[in-house]
């Protein structure tokens, strides 16, 4: 007797991309087969009614501060909605930090994110702390959620390499004491010599104890901030390369014409995977401008065509740099067709790829541990959703979200009945291709 069947739903080919009807076999935390939905199922110890729901791999959430999370308003809001107010904020914040204030906060956002379909998480944490407390907190969480959610850490020198003092030997220790992607800072750097000199301490850093890079980078709306040639090339130069995210790169969305064009290449020959932030750029940046305001939002459309993978990234739930936020990568790929006008029916199904398959990538999942195919990880969401389009169009929930063969999470799809003057009262249901429908 299997441990798990998952009856009468909808899987894409990944090579092909054509969708078939299936029941999902999963024993030891695996798929261990996909075949015809059949009217005399296998015997198993746990069934769910699919329903013909989408099963599909979960979200990948490539980019949040999780030892911020949840601390909007400590000691105080960020009323100017800069990103500088909201560094000031958080190093107000960060001497009240504690273990167990860390563990809450992160834990309760990380159930936020599987009750969402969320099951690969990235988060950026703090070492600019010389007590390093968020750091021990958030490897101590990377072990508890390890059933559930597979949790990437950054070493995040949110003050600095270089011109923090002791910043370098802060990241250092980081990779010793064990995580997984080394970070940086350089646009927040005192000179631009700085800048420079601290990626290439990131990247060399990296290198040594076999870690990713993934840089906050260029998050100012300065078009004189250029430090993505140098993240890219030393990426490219090191060997890197798909191993390495810019994140942020609002200044991209500053740049001159010509010197885009260059760069778009410089990026897409490195390998180097993108990270934009649309719901939080949207708010921290050009609030220096007067009018015209500028978006602040990196050169998503033309980055993509000019094949280089772009994921779309949380950033921020409820913190100093932005007071709203669900955990919900649905939410950030709706915001972001808005924000970079990837609003066409295929680009609409691209922002879905950019919030599951693209963020993957930016994480470097492999194979065995994302997709829903035979022999892959039972680790995926029911989407009563027709595709990507559908699903980010009405924000459509996972009815059933599944890690590691265990159900994990269930949501029944909302029921709204209408009572229209001189009508039957009907229910109101939400067709895939006509709008609201009933
Ligand atoms: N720190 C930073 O430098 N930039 C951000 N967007 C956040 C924290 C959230
Ligand atoms: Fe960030």
């Amino acid at each position: 007797m299997i441990d798990l069947l998952v009856r009468d739903v909808r899987v894409r080919d990944e090579e092909t991309g054509e969708v078939s009807a299936a029941d999902l076999h999963v024993d030891g935390g695996r798929i261990v087969g996909v075949t015809p939905v059949a009217d005399d199922p296998v015997e198993a110890g746990q069934v769910v009614e699919g329903g013909g729901a989408w099963a599909t791999p979960s979200y990948v959430e490539p980019h949040v501060h999780l030892d911020a999370a949840l601390t909007a308003g400590q000691p105080r809001w960020n009323r100017s909605g800069t990103l500088w107010e909201g560094i000031a904020c958080w190093s107000e914040r960060k001497p009240m930090l504690t273990r167990e204030d860390v563990i809450e906060r992160a834990e309760r956002t990380l159930r936020w994110y599987a009750a969402n379909g969320t099951l690969h998480v990235r988060s950026h944490v703090d070492v600019t702390d010389p007590s390093l407390v968020a750091l021990d907190a958030l490897l101590e969480v990377r072990d508890r959620v390890r059933d559930v959610i597979g949790l990437q850490l950054v070493a995040f020198p949110q003050e600095g390499i270089c011109s923090f003092s002791g910043g370098e030997e802060l990241l250092a220790e980081a990779a010793r004491r064990g995580v997984d992607v080394i970070g940086a800072i350089p646009h927040f750097e005192d000179t631009r010599e700085d800048g420079v000199r601290s990626v290439e301490y990131a990247v060399e850093l990296a290198d040594r104890h076999g870690l990713r890079v993934d840089a906050h980078c260029d998050e100012i709306d300065d078009e004189q901030s250029r430090f993505v040639e140098v993240l890219a090339t030393r990426a490219a130069r090191s060997g890197l390369r798909e191993r390495v995210t810019a994140s942020h790169t609002t200044a991209m969305g500053s740049y001159n014409p010509a010197y885009a064009h260059k760069l778009h290449r410089i990026i897409a020959r490195s390998g180097i995977n993108m990270v934009s932030n649309p719901m939080v750029s949207l708010h921290l940046q050009g609030r220096f401008d007067d009018y015209p305001k500028r978006r602040g939002i990196t050169q998503v459309k033309e980055l993509l065509a000019a094949g280089v993978n772009v994921a779309f990234g949380h950033d921020d739930v409820m913190d100093p740099w932005y007071p709203l936020g669900t955990a919900n990568p649905l939410q950030v790929a709706h915001v972001g067709t808005h924000a970079t006008q990837l609003l066409s029916r295929d680009e609409i199904e691209e922002t879905f790829r950019m919030v599951t398959s693209r963020a993957a990538a930016v994480l470097g999942l492999g194979a065995d541990e994302y997709g829903v195919r035979a022999g892959g990880p039972a680790s995926f969401i029911l989407l009563p959703a027709t595709d990507g389009y559908d699903a980010v169009r009405r924000q459509v929930r996972p009815t059933h979200v599944v890690a590691h063969g265990r159900v994990v999470a269930t949501t029944p799809p909302p029921v709204t009945t209408l009572m229209w003057p001189d009508r039957e009262p009907s229910e109101v249901t939400f067709s895939p291709t006509g709008g609201p429908g009933a």
